[in-house]
């Protein structure tokens, strides 16, 4: 029989290639050019698995494209770049990496936090810049992380790992709101209270975002809310770009209507809104949430795994739609 089909949208470790080219011929993007939709339709026409990241679009035109298309293997625990409904139409199995990033994603969560409240980044510019004649008492004064409320928009795998955390390591007072309630069990091994979004937004000391981005989540964040928030909080966004209206955020760190924010995920990646880019008090980091070495071979395997699955006649490893060879 002859061996399947599977395109590499972007470059991945070499091992991973490896064990694709075991199972399937493979083209790859050893440039690691990050292609138009045009062009990534262009490779993908006649194949029938895609391994893609975050950033590679697969929607209802590309199906149309590539109607030999079968499986689409994201290496991200997100998919706001398939569309599902399209794809189940289609017959075409789409799966993500959800669980090996979790404390990854988690530990940088934390860190942006840190890095925010205290001043990390604005304090190091100060230095690097030889501004640092000599020491002030209220040099870079931020606020305190330990025993702060921390609030939780978005309450799955990660936002669990992030109130952990807060609740354990720095004493936090964690409240959270979510799509759906967790269960008393699990709210009382967390530490963690159910509040309401509003409750959210003005009780927070630190606000930290974890939920999915989808039509609901777009601008959850905006003016109004960024208006609810304490006038020295801080705002985390590892979730997705989008999430937070970056156009509104960047006025509220320029008028100091919220302290700082920290933020490793941005609207129109890699663009950065320039207003962020101009006020200090706000830490940016460019989508490193899931970035230790382990975490994503581990993502990079899980994806692999799951067209490997396919393509060999075993059951997928992490699906988001029904698979049509179990109908
Ligand atoms: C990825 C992420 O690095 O998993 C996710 O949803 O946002 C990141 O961990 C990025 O999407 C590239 O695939």
């Amino acid at each position: 029989m002859s061996k399947p089909h599977i395109l590499l949208a972007r470059a991945v470790f070499p091992e991973v290639v490896d064990k694709l080219r075991a199972v399937a011929e493979v083209q790859t993007n050893p440039d690691d050019t990050v292609w138009t939709s045009a062009e990534l339709i262009e490779r993908l026409r006649g194949k029938q698995g895609v391994f893609t990241t975050g950033g590679d679009r697969i929607d209802a035109a590309v199906l149309r494209a590539c109607p030999e298309l079968r499986i689409c293997a994201n290496m991200a625990v997100g998919y706001n770049n398939f569309d599902i409904p399209a794809m189940t139409a289609a017959g075409v199995v789409a799966t993500n990496a959800p669980d090996v990033l979790t404390e990854t994603t988690a530990d940088l969560g934390f860190a942006l936090l840190m890095a925010t409240a205290r001043r990390l980044a604005e304090s190091e510019h100060y230095l690097r810049a030889g501004l640092w004649t000599k020491w002030g008492y209220d040099m870079f004064a931020g606020s305190d992380v330990h025993g702060a409320t921390l609030g939780i928009l978005g309450m799955g795998r990660i936002g669990q790992a992030i109130a952990r955390r807060g609740a354990l390591g720095f004493g936090m007072q964690v409240i959270y709101h979510n799509r759906s309630r967790l269960g008393p069990d699990l709210e009382a091994q967390l530490s963690a209270r159910y509040v309401s979004k509003a409750e959210l937004l003005e009780q927070a000391d630190h606000l930290i975002l974890v939920l999915p981005y989808t039509a609901e989540s777009h601008h959850a964040i905006g003016q109004a809310e960024l208006s609810r928030m304490k006038p020295t909080a801080t705002l985390i966004n590892i979730a997705r770009g989008g999430i937070v209206d970056d156009a509104a955020l960047a006025r509220a760190l320029k008028e100091r209507t919220i302290a700082a924010a920290g933020l490793d995920v941005f609207e129109e990646e890699p663009r950065v809104h320039p207003g962020l880019l101009e006020v200090p008090n706000v830490v940016l980091t460019p989508h490193i949430g899931s970035a230790s070495l382990p975490t994503r071979k581990a993502m990079a395997h899980l994806a692999a795994d799951n067209l490997v699955a396919f393509f060999t006649g075993q059951s997928l490893l992490t699906p988001l739609n029904p698979d049509p060879r179990t109908r």
